[in-house]
C-alpha cells in the first residue's frame, strides 16, 4: 500500500492489521554507537522518551556498505531515520523532526531561536578529521584497507551499484589525502576551538546552551565533548574552560548520556568496545571474509 498525502489517517489505520499499523507509525533508526551523528540523534530520542526500532550498523566493520542498507542510502552514511514513508538522511533535520513530535524538549524556558542557531553551528563542525588526527596511523590504515576491500567485493556482487561503491572508495582515498593536509587539520581544530569558546561563554550565562533546560542543541553538543574525552583530549579542550567543564560533569550524569554513550565509552568500557570491533575485522581480514 502506498501512503497518499492527505489520506484520512483514521481510515487508513482502520484498514490495516495491527502489524501494519506498527510498521506505518514506528520510528526506525539506522545508527551505531561509534558514530557521533548517531549519538546526537539517539540522545534526542532518549531525552524525548520516544520509542523506536534500532538497527545497528558498525561502519568500522563496513556494515554501512551492506547491500540492503546501501541500496536505501547510497552515501552509506549513518544515521538514517524512518517514520512510515518518511526517510531522513540528515542529522539536523532528523533532530528537528524528533523535537516536533509532541511538546518540544525543554518547554518554554528554551529560547528556540538561539537553540536553532546553536544546532546549525554545531552541525557545521565535521568531527571526522579531528578524530582521525588523534588515532594512530596503523589503525586508520587497518580499517580503511578493510573498508576498501569490502567496497570492491560489494561492487563485484552488485554491478548496478558499482558507481556508488566506487564513490565510497574515492572518499576513502580523499580522507587519506586530507590527513596529510596540515591546513585542513588546523582548520578543523580551529573550528572546534571557536565552538568550545562560544559554548563556554554561553554557559557562563545559562546552565544549558539555549536556556534553563536541556534542549536539542545540547543533545547535538554533548557527543562532541564525549568524542574529545574518548580521544584523551579532555584536559586540553574541556578542563581548561571552567563553565564548559562544569556543564560536562552535569550532562554526563543524565540517564540519556549513560544509555547512548557512557555504556560504551566510560573508562575501561571504551577498550572493550573498540577491541571487540578490532578483533572481528582482524578475523574477517584473516579469512578474507569481505
Ligand atoms: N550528512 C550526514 C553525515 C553523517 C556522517 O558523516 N556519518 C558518518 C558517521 S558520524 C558515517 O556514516 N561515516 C561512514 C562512512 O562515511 O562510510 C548527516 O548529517 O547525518
Amino acid at each position: 500500500m502506498t501512503f497518499k498525502l492527505g489520506a484520512n489517517l483514521a481510515e487508513l489505520f482502520h484498514n490495516l492489521s495491527g502489524d501494519a499499523v506498527k510498521r506505518y507509525t514506528e520510528m526506525q533508526l539506522y545508527h551505531h554507537p561509534f558514530s557521533l551523528d548517531s549519538q546526537k540523534v539517539r540522545l534526542a530520542l532518549e531525552e524525548k522518551g520516544v520509542d523506536y526500532s534500532s538497527h545497528r550498523l558498525n561502519p568500522l566493520k563496513a556494515r554501512n556498505l551492506d547491500l540492503d542498507f546501501f541500496r536505501m542510502n547510497p552515501s552509506g552514511k549513518i544515521p538514517v531515520f524512518k517514520n512510515a514513508e518518511l526517510v531522513i538522511f540528515d542529522t539536523l533535520s532528523i533532530i528537528q523532526y524528533i523535537d516536533s513530535v509532541n511538546a518540544p524538549l525543554g518547554g518554554d524556558v528554551v529560547d528556540r531561536e538561539k537553540m536553532l542557531e546553536w544546532m546549525k553551528k554545531i552541525d557545521e563542525w565535521n568531527p571526522k578529521l579531528f578524530t582521525l588526527m588523534h588515532v594512530p596511523k596503523k589503525y586508520i590504515l587497518f580499517f580503511t584497507r578493510f573498508k576498501r576491500r569490502v567496497a570492491v567485493t560489494r561492487m563485484a556482487e552488485s554491478p548496478d551499484l558499482a558507481r556508488k561503491y566506487h564513490s565510497k572508495l574515492r572518499d576513502a582515498y580523499a580522507t587519506e589525502d586530507q590527513l596529510k593536509d596540515q591546513d585542513a587539520l588546523n582548520q578543523s581544530k580551529e573550528l572546534l576551538i571557536n565552538l568550545l569558546d562560544d559554548a563556554d561563554n554561553q554557559l557562563a550565562e545559562s546552565p544549558y546552551l539555549s536556556g534553563e533546560e536541556f534542549s536539542m542543541a545540547d543533545a547535538m553538543f554533548v557527543p562532541i565533548l564525549a568524542r574529545i574525552e574518548v580521544l584523551n583530549k579532555g584536559d586540553e579542550y574541556i578542563s581548561s574552560r571552567t563553565h564548559l567543564s562544569d556543564y560536562w560533569n552535569r550532562v554526563k550524569k543524565r540517564p540519556s548520556y549513560r544509555a547512548v554513550i557512557g555504556k560504551y565509552f566510560s573508562g575501561w568500557r571504551k577498550f572493550r568496545t573498540l577491541y571487540s570491533t578490532y578483533s572481528v575485522v582482524w578475523i574477517r581480514n584473516l579469512f578474507r571474509r569481505y
